[in-house]
């Protein structure tokens, strides 16, 4: 089997209504979907994305321009796409547009292995479970009152969710605070909750902001500070019981291994897209066994489901919906709320023609 095209197809899901983080406010997922087509006529999919389509026209360039590096790849072989990208993009270099390009292309070239061989990605690498815990993250906003901010944490445990994320910025720490213990209060002490800082915090702030949450016995405390400041993260993870996890604004395995080597935090969550995809994505992921630290994902849980039940220390799936429109499958929860690894070949999560007529430009 050979790769005779590359093809590529922007699409823009309304994120409605929008969002606010510590960073600002989300309008929109946009998307390069890409496809790689084979002479057997088995086609691979993956997508990478921007979010209020910000530069989104780079990043659809960089993976054109990549096409020449899987034309006439045998799938099969897919493991050698990053040795031929490694030094191809050594001029480029390894952080930002050229890694999100290598993703698009990886990702998608998984996806065809797993179709070539008949075999969902989980099972085709060997899973580790037939499904993983995962947690509600579409939700809880900045912009939420108190009142609706239960009422949502409500809503996600009656769908069956066992975890949730909420985020905190910025307003004084007693009402940063009184705002995560509203969902404590809302969905009882046996339900997972973790809080996002998006890198908003001084060290200072989250080692304080962090010691009044900890009686509100948190899951994780998720980016405090500044993604660089890896010595900050590890002061704040030494200084609290309540675990930190960071990692989704590194780049490609090295990111994560210099943050381990930092011990910056007790929870790593990759994004397989700033990873590079999952050849990346899966040796992060078995950095962090080496080093006794839990894998977590970020964002892409229809690709990212796969890649976790297939790590020893998979951890939490984050269950984000911005994608969901474009697929034609859903991710399923099972009886304990754990997200069900498909059976069906590649990824299991398929572009829907229809979605994509109605999204794209
Ligand atoms: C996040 C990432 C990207 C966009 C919005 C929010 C957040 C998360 O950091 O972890 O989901
Ligand atoms: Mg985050």
């Amino acid at each position: 089997m050979k790769i005779t095209r590359l093809r590529t197809q922007v699409v823009h899901l309304p994120i409605t209504p929008p969002i606010l983080t510590a960073f600002g406010a989300i309008r929109s997922a946009d998307c390069v979907l890409t496809f790689l087509d084979t002479d057997e006529g088995i086609t691979g999919e993956g997508l990478v994305f921007s979010i209020n389509n910000a530069r989104l026209g780079v990043i659809h360039e960089m993976i054109r321009n990549l096409e020449d590096l899987v034309l006439g790849l045998d799938p099969r072989l897919g493991g050698s796409l990053n040795a031929t990208a490694w030094k191809d993009l050594n001029f480029l270099g390894y952080e930002g547009v050229s890694i999100v390009g290598l993703a698009a292309i990886d990702n998608a070239l998984w996806d065809l292995r797993g179709k070539a061989a008949g075999l969902n990605v989980a099972h085709l690498i060997g899973a580790c479970r037939p499904a993983q815990k995962t947690y509600a993250s579409g939700g809880l906003w900045l912009g939420s009152s108190i009142d609706d901010l239960q009422k949502e944490a409500a809503g996600f445990v009656a769908r069956g969710f066992k975890a949730m994320k909420t985020r905190v910025g910025p307003t004084d720490p007693e009402k940063m605070v009184e705002r995560v213990a509203a969902v404590r209060e809302a969905i009882g002490p046996d339900i997972g909750l973790m809080v996002d800082a998006n890198q908003q915090m001084s060290v200072k702030q989250a080692i304080r902001i962090g010691r009044m949450m900890e009686e509100l016995n948190l899951t994780w405390f998720e980016e405090p500070v500044i993604c660089h400041d890896h010595e900050g993260e590890a002061q704040i993870a030494a200084a609290l019981d309540t675990p930190i996890a960071s990692g989704e604004t590194v780049y490609t395995h090295r990111g994560i291994h210099q943050m381990l080597e930092a011990r910056s935090a007790d929870i790593l969550m990759p994004d397989l897209q700033r990873m590079g995809g999952p050849t990346e994505f899966l040796k992060a992921g078995h950095l962090c066994e080496a080093y006794h630290i839990p894998c977590a994902s970020h964002l892409f849980p229809e690709m990212s489901l796969a890649l976790l039940a297939s790590l020893p220390g998979g951890h939490y799936l984050e269950h984000m919906p911005w994608f969901e429109s474009i697929y034609k499958e859903r991710i399923e929860l099972d009886a304990n709320g754990d997200a069900i690894v498909s059976d069906r070949p590649g990824w299991g999560f398929s572009f829907d023609p229809e979605a994509i007529k109605r999204f794209s430009d």
